[in-house]
């Protein structure tokens, strides 16, 4: 039976390279972010590919207008069978008294308070249909704080809760609950917090062979293609020479 997979943050990344492993495994797609332009090439290059695919442009973290996205869904594709709650971002690597307001603010609402959104919408239809997987991407920011990473750690913290609480809420259904934990995945995370400085962020990279959005799509894909009694809870994946979120040797 064909499936559906919606994952936020589709126009870069760890998102795109989702979008790309589900529509090779055969699933429709519904891939959403605020860039339309990334949407529109990424739905053309996976049809082009034979799958199906519906684009939802919309900023997670406006609550009415996520609503109205997917409630524009028609019954077909509102019947969501894996939802991978991958958008999200760092802003700044600041101390956390020297912080800006407004880039804690923005982590906030898009990396909780957007992931909840979207929680919210469409979980209760997996609870009716009996079936569903939630796939968060967490990070290892989340298991501990590194110097200066002080509020985005704390929304990846948060998603670990919220992603064990939704598991404890759902466990007298079949709905599956995952925390995927990446360490460093080039992408364009660094470019992201370190506002648009792009030397900065290459050399977040340098010295190291880090992860790839493809890399963390496979154990997405891993999560969700598990038989149904089997519940992947949480997985960190880490660089070979990262082993904690501030140790990462060099060479
Ligand atoms: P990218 O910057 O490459 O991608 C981020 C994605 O999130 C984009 O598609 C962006 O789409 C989307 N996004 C950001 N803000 C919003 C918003 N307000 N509304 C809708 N979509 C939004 O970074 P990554 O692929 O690396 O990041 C994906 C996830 O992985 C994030 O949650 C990040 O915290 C997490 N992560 C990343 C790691 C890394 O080292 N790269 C490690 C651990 C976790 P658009 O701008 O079009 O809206
Ligand atoms: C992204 C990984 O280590 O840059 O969550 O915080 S890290």
């Amino acid at each position: 039976m064909e499936k559906t997979v919606l994952i936020t943050g589709a126009t870069s990344g760890i998102g795109e390279a989702c979008a790309r492993k589900f529509a090779e495994g055969g699933y429709n797609v519904i891939i959403t972010g605020r860039r339309a332009g990334r949407l529109e090439s990424l739905r053309a290059e996976l049809e082009k590919a034979g799958a199906r695919v519906r684009t939802l442009q919309f900023d997670v973290r406006d609550a009415e207008a996520a609503s109205a996205a997917v409630g524009s869904l028609s019954e077909e594709w509102s019947r969501i069978d894996v939802l991978v709650n991958n958008a999200g971002l760092a802003l700044g690597l600041d101390k956390e008294y020297e912080g800006s307001q407004e880039d804690w603010n923005i982590m906030i609402d898009t990396n909780i308070k957007g992931l909840l959104t979207m929680t919210r919408l469409i979980v209760p239809g997996m609870v009716e249909r009996g079936s569903g997987h939630v796939i968060n991407i967490g990070s290892v920011a989340g298991d501990a704080a590194y110097a200066c990473g002080n509020v985005y750690c704390a929304t990846k913290a948060a998603v670990k809760a919220i992603t064990d609480g939704l598991r404890i809420d759902l466990a007298d259904t079949p709905v599956r609950v995952t925390n995927i934990k990446p360490g460093l995945v080039e992408t364009e995370f660094s470019r992201v917090r370190f506002h648009g400085d792009n030397e900065r962020a290459d050399n977040v990279y340098k010295g190291i062979k880090p992860l790839t959005g493809a890399d963390i799509a496979d154990v997405v894909y891993y999560a969700a293609s598990a038989p149904g009694h089997v519940q992947i809870a949480e997985v960190l994946v880490l660089a070979t020479h990262q082993a904690s979120g501030s140790v990462i040797v060099r060479k």
